[in-house]
């Protein structure tokens, strides 16, 4: 994570930690029952917010898994390089993983299916239209697989749409601002909340200072 705590973002959090919580009244999680869904032409649905291992979307890169009921899991990075950019290379049995250029969303690189190997996000090779993830999290265009075929992120006709947890969006919203602060920090409290685990940061698997420090310089850009 590129942060150094700012002496505001320091402030910030006890500001948040003394008066925030108790007098701010922050958004619930509002989560996406529909709005997960890719289709592949031979695998059917693929979901990118299941319960036991959802996506997340950072800057760089894309991390996480998502499920296809004829597939299985989806693993969408292995090792990367950290805030380097690319952040996976690409170049190694380990080392893979789907890139974003953060500017224009744009996908490129590798995810990998146990089963039946690797999904092209490179797809303007193949004449497609590449997946984009927008600064919300909202995606379209399509990735390839040998097995799976096609894996369409967005259709009009019969309206899906996959919108991927942004990472920092502690509650879900599909922005990241002072409310994600405040739940992250409920959450260190031990206070009730709902917050979605797959707006991890550090890829420590848990919603803590992290993201709330991330989600204040997100709110402060
Ligand atoms: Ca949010
Ligand atoms: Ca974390």
């Amino acid at each position: 994570m590129k942060t150094m705590i700012t002496r505001f973002t320091k402030f910030a959090l006890i500001w948040l930690l003394v008066f925030g919580v108790p007098l701010l009244h922050s958004a619930m999680a509002e989560g996406s029952d529909t709005e997960k869904y890719a289709w592949s032409e031979n695998a059917g649905w693929v979901n990118f917010r299941q319960d036991h291992g959802g996506a997340t979307v950072h800057e760089t890169h894309l991390s996480g898994y998502a499920w296809a009921e004829n597939i299985g899991w989806i693993k969408l990075g292995g090792t990367g390089s950290g805030e380097s950019t690319p952040c996976y290379a690409n170049d190694s049995a380990t080392n893979w993983g789907v890139n974003r250029v953060s500017d224009t969303g744009e996908l490129s690189g590798y995810a990998w299916r146990g089963t039946a190997g690797w999904i092209n996000f490179n797809s303007a090779d193949l004449q497609g239209k590449k997946v984009t993830v927008d600064s919300d999290g909202n995606s379209e265009g399509y990735a390839w697989s040998e097995n799976a075929g096609w894996i369409h992120f967005k259709n009009t006709d019969i309206p899906y749409i996959v919108r991927i947890i942004l990472a920092g969006d502690v509650n879900d919203s599909g922005k990241v601002d002072l409310g994600d602060a405040i739940d992250a920090l409920k959450v260190v409290a031990d206070l009730p909340s709902d917050v979605n685990v797959y707006a991890d940061v550090n890829d420590d698997d848990r919603i803590s200072i992290p993201e709330a420090v991330y989600a204040l310089e997100e709110a402060g850009k």
